[in-house]
């Protein structure tokens, strides 16, 4: 399936009641986020599947693709557009094999050696990081630029660049051909969502050069 990772908006609902947190994703997409990850880690299946289902429906109304984080049961329940597995979730390969062809799987590579792997297993994208420490709860290590470098330099699927930026730091990645950049907090958390998610998009396709 095809999709613009340009601007790739991850969700966390922790903070919020469900009627704001799916307001903060409509302006997120209305501000132009061009992918959209749900993202839940402590949710129930019941509730993961419920939320999957509103936020799907604000997806389809802006032509934006929905893939769900870790869970391929959820993704295939709700017909989400893709699924994205961590290095401790489902192999890549596992997942594209139950998901099918068509729909899009991403996969976390914080070494060159697992992103080549990732490819090979079937993986239509791929999100490097942490490039900055995060406030965002996740298990994870930073990851240099250099590696992120020579992991676009290893594979040719899409790679996006994860982990603390915004608009006022995507500088470090300038030179480094990365299709796009992965956000949490600085969309989630900003006052107004939609506006951010635009400045957002607008820093990185300036410090691209475009
Ligand atoms: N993987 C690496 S860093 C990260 C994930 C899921 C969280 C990114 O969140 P933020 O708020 O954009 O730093
Ligand atoms: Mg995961």
């Amino acid at each position: 399936m095809k999709f613009d990772p340009t601007l790739y908006f991850i969700t966390d609902s922790t903070p919020y009641e469900e009627e704001e947190f799916l307001e903060r994703v409509k302006k997120a997409l209305q501000g132009g986020a061009t992918l959209l990850q749900l993202r839940e880690k402590k949710k129930s299946t019941k509730d993961y599947i419920h939320l999957a289902q509103e936020v799907h429906r604000i997806a389809r109304e802006y032509q934006v693709p929905l893939i769900i984080d870790d869970r391929v049961d959820v993704a295939l329940a709700v017909g989400a557009e893709g699924v994205h597995v961590g290095t401790e979730d489902m192999p890549v390969a596992l997942a594209r094999k139950l998901m099918g062809e068509d729909k899009i799987v991403g996969a976390t590579a914080k070494t060159v050696e697992r992103a080549l792997e990732s490819e090979q297993g079937g993986a239509d994208y791929l999100g490097v990081g942490a490039i900055y420490p995060t406030t965002t709860k996740v298990k994870t290590i930073l990851t240099s630029t250099k590696t992120l470098e020579e992991i676009c330099q290893a594979v040719s699927i899409p790679v996006n660049a994860i982990g603390g930026l915004n608009k006022d730091n995507l500088e470090v990645l300038r030179g480094i051909p990365i299709a796009g950049i992965c956000a949490v907090s600085a969309i989630m958390k900003a006052e107004d969502p939609c506006r951010s998610a635009g400045e957002l998009k607008q820093a990185f396709l300036q410090m691209r050069g475009e």
